[in-house]
Formats: structure tokens, C-alpha cells, sequence
């Protein structure tokens, strides 16, 4: 799968890093195929989330992924490039993720970790069809 999905996060457009979080992706080479701001509706927000049912974060997590508007993105530029996209995120928890990576610049809450990025090509597929059905 040559491309993934990406969502800059409510925080992170509320902060007015959205435009930093693009560069960045747009500096390591890749390309945007899509982009739309959307403020995700519940349903959508359950179905992109719906590995984390039952979880105690989960209900805190939609709350939050829905207040506001996101950025959604489709990237492309390399194979596997979910990869590199998450290399760029750093880790869940922006404590632990490492200088240099958005989370770890730019974030202190693992909720609101200002970015989403597919973690598989097979989570890529899933999650390109549920925002951009029209790509899938
Ligand atoms: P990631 O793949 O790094 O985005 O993280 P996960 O898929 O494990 O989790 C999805 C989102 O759930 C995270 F971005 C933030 C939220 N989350 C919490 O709020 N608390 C947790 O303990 C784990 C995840």
C-alpha cells in the first residue's frame, strides 16, 4: 500500500501546528493526495476507532476526536509509507516519544497527541475507505 491515512488532530488545529505537521510530511518527501478539514461526527469517529471499543480511554477519546475540526490527509511518496509517517509521529505517548518526532516536540497528553497515522498498509486501506471512500 503506497499510501496512508493521517489525521492532524482537533489539538493540533486548535494550536495552529497544523500547517507544521504538513511541512514536515511535505519536507520528508512526501506527497499530498488528499486533504479535507472535517470535524469527525460520532459514527465515523466509532468506526475509525473501533479496535479500542471497551477500553477505558475509548469514550474520553471520541469525545475528543470529535469537538473540533481535523485535518485529513492522504500521503503518499514510497512504499510502505505508513511507516515513515509513523516515524515522523513518534510514539502513542508524547512523553516517551523522542525529540525530533511531532508527538515528542509538540505534545504532553496521549490523548491529545495531535496526530493519527495508519499503523499497517492493511490499516491504510480500512481507514483511506472510511474517510475518502471516494480514493478507496
Ligand atoms: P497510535 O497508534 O500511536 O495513535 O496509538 P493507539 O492506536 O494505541 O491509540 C489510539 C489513540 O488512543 C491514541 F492516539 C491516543 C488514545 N489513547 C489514549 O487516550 N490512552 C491510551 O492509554 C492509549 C491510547
Amino acid at each position: 500500500m503506497d499510501r496512508t491515512l493521517v489525521i492532524i488532530k482537533p489539538d493540533a488545529v486548535e494550536r495552529g501546528l497544523a500547517g507544521e505537521i504538513v511541512a514536515r510530511l511535505e519536507r520528508k518527501g512526501l506527497r499530498l493526495e488528499a486533504a479535507q478539514v472535517r470535524t469527525i461526527d460520532a459514527s465515523t469517529a466509532a468506526l475509525h476507532y473501533a479496535e479500542h471499543v471497551g477500553r477505558p480511554y475509548y469514550e474520553p477519546l471520541v469525545e475528543f476526536i470529535t469537538r473540533g475540526p481535523s485535518l485529513i490527509l492522504v500521503v503518499s511518496g514510497v512504499p510502505e509509507v505508513w511507516g515513515v509517517v509513523r516515524s515522523l509521529m513518534g510514539v502513542t505517548n508524547p512523553l516517551e516519544a523522542a525529540p525530533g518526532t511531532i508527538r515528542g516536540d509538540f505534545g504532553l497528553i496521549t490523548r491529545e497527541n495531535l496526530v493519527h497515522g495508519s499503523d499497517s498498509a492493511a490499516s491504510a486501506q480500512r481507514e483511506i475507505g472510511i474517510f475518502f471512500p471516494e480514493l478507496a
